[in-house]
């Protein structure tokens, strides 16, 4: 049942003295680290932005969730909420025990007493729940390559919440905001929801809605988690920071949601919805293509872009707040002013820059009109986004032992210093091994983490600005997948294909271990005893029979420079 906005919503917090006896106690218990998301789920339970949630979800609820968005005892609830681990560490915990949630850095935020085991049937909730099991959904590849096996349920102790460095003041949980709202006097407040910077079409939007609902406005952006590749939040809030001055004074307020965002289209809408009711909010703004995920493996959107509007419109009575729906805004030239699209004058010209080719224009330097967005907003995203020429990036060549991997990567790697501008660092197969990685095997699980450091010191080095020039074996297409993630979180990956074929890389067997390996003398052999899934869309491919290593190596420079990431 949903609380009154006037009064406090339930917290799963004890009191101090009882948080400090339980965290002396708690010690003793297994401990689960939480995940980034986990804590940013953790953190919603336990002020009360998850409401009626008391705990992360039972079977009963996640089965309800799954099949007809209720829980158990009938409440509506779009998304599951659980607690996943992994398979060794379920193995130790048993329903009738308590575990212990610690954060990254050990800090026991609080107690789970355990009533449910499970291991869900993942294909089953993405399709119900994402409307789909296709990786290209950033939930439905979460929920396959990063979420655990084993599912635990059960009520919640909270001890403290998670602690934020960042933007301190301008966090508000659902009590908080709903006391702020009450000491203003605002009874009407409609929120809006953004994992993107405000442009002038945003604040066209919220204002609008503000008007028509006769309400105050709340921007309540989420720095949780989003879409992978999304604008970080540091750079967000400094953007929302610059718009809060469009506003009428006193008019509007600026509050940080610490959500991790499924991207899952209308069910999201639904969830998002719930949230800030508990938020305190009594209207809540939904556009076009809520929390959309982007195109399917298939290049087709996931969801209609209006579906959001349906089902939120569906169930916002029950929800207790009222939707303002919206179409997309666009420009319209003549009258020098924002409009629906289903408003726009006829004969009229209508400008619209996506998301799309934002970024174009920010990677490559381009003028940004002032009918788009504000000037500080764009300052802002120019710091954080330098043109493509000035980015940090990683080229990742992936293919068979004695393919051709090292002797382009060396090449590419003479040729960028060459032409100078920023730190190049080859991150040879070999020499991680020997480095990084020495004690690793070449098992499934193994190569992964070899992997994955491998991508960890890329994406480190992307970040920073350098290139990072990659060429392990890199077998498998997931993890290949979530190196890609952890790089474009800060600049271009290029996945180069050197596609050599095995026929010829066992003839050229440059260090005779296709030899042994035929021989059984090399166990788990790419491509003789072990798996080698070729890349299906890397955005290059490299035949190396018949072409030498100074021409492979031009091919990644030409291409380097295509994608304007380096200037000849
Ligand atoms: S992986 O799968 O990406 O972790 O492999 P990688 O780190 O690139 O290491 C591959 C190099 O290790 C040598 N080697 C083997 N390769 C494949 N399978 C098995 N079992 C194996 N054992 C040793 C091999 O020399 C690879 O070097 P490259 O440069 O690829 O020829």
């Amino acid at each position: 049942m949903s609380i009154p906005n006037h009064a406090p919503i339930p917290e799963l917090y004890v009191s101090y003295e009882s948080a400090q006896k339980l965290k002396h106690e708690a010690g003793g218990l297994p401990s689960w680290d939480l995940t980034p998301r986990q804590t940013c789920d953790l953190e919603l339970l336990m002020n009360g932005g998850f409401h009626p949630l008391k705990g992360f979800m039972t079977e009963a609820d996640y089965d309800g969730v799954l099949e007809n968005m209720r829980l158990s005892d009938g409440s509506i609830w779009p998304i599951p909420v659980t607690l996943d681990v992994a398979e060794a560490f379920a193995e130790t915990v048993e329903p009738g025990q308590d575990i212990a949630l610690r954060d990254a850095e050990g800090v026991i935020l609080a107690i789970l007493s355990v009533t449910d085991k499970w291991s869900p049937d993942k294909n089953a909730e993405a399709k119900k729940v994402f409307g789909a099991d296709d990786i290209a959904h950033p939930a439905v590849n979460y929920l396959h390559h990063t979420a655990g096996k084993v599912y635990l349920g059960g009520p919640i102790t909270g001890i403290q919440p998670p602690v934020h460095y960042d933007f301190k003041a301008r966090r508000d949980t659902p009590n908080e905001l709903r006391a702020y709202f009450r000491k203003l006097g605002w009874r009407k407040v409609v929120a809006f929801q953004t994992r993107n910077p405000l442009h002038r079409a945003h604040q066209e939007l919220t204002f609008r809605a503000a008007k028509e609902a006769q309400a105050n406005l709340l921007i309540h952006p989420v720095v949780g988690m989003t879409k992978p590749g999304d604008v970080d939040h540091f750079t967000r809030v400094r953007c929302y920071e610059a718009v809060l001055d469009q506003y009428p004074a006193s008019t509007t307020h600026l509050s940080l949601l610490n959500l991790a965002m499924r991207m899952g289209g209308p069910r999201e809408a639904v969830w998002h919805a719930i949230i800030r009711k508990n938020h305190g909010i009594t209207h809540f703004i939904v556009g076009r293509d809520h929390a959309g995920p982007g195109k399917n493996s298939e290049g087709k959107d996931f969801y209609d872009p209006y579906a959001a509007q349906d089902l939120v419109a569906k169930h916002q009575a029950e929800i207790g707040i009222e939707m303002v729906d919206f179409k997309q805004m666009v420009y319209v030239q003549e009258k020098a002013q924002y409009f629906p699209v289903d408003e726009v004058p006829e004969k009229s010209t209508v400008l619209d820059i996506s998301g799309t080719e934002l970024r174009r224009r920010l990677r490559e330097g381009l003028e940004i009109p002032d009918w788009f967005s504000f000037p500080e907003v764009v300052q802002e995203l120019r710091r954080t986004s330098p043109p493509r020429a000035k980015q940090g990036f990683t080229v990742f060549f992936t293919g068979l032992s004695g393919s051709g991997k090292s002797t382009i990567a060396n090449a590419l790697m003479v040729k960028l210093m060459e032409m100078g501008g920023r730190p190049t660092t080859l991150l040879d197969g070999d020499v991680v091994r020997k480095h990084l990685s020495s004690e690793l095997g070449f098992s499934k699980e193994h190569r992964d983490l070899n992997i994955k450091r491998i991508g960890y010191v890329a994406s480190e080095i992307t970040k920073n600005g350098g290139i990072a020039i990659c060429a392990p074996i890199a077998p498998y297409t997931a993890t290949r997948r979530a190196v890609r993630e952890m790089v474009e979180q800060y600049g271009a990956f290029l996945e180069v294909h050197v596609a050599t074929s095995l026929e010829e890389c066992e003839r050229r067997d440059r260090k005779g271990l296709y030899k042994l390996a035929r021989e059984g003398k090399i166990k788990e052999f790419t491509g003789i005893s072990d798996p080698y899934e070729e890349p299906q869309n890397p955005e290059l491919r490299v035949e190396t029979e018949n072409v030498d290593v100074d021409n492979c190596a031009h091919q990644v420079i030409l291409k380097l420079e295509s994608m304007g990431l380096i200037r000849a």
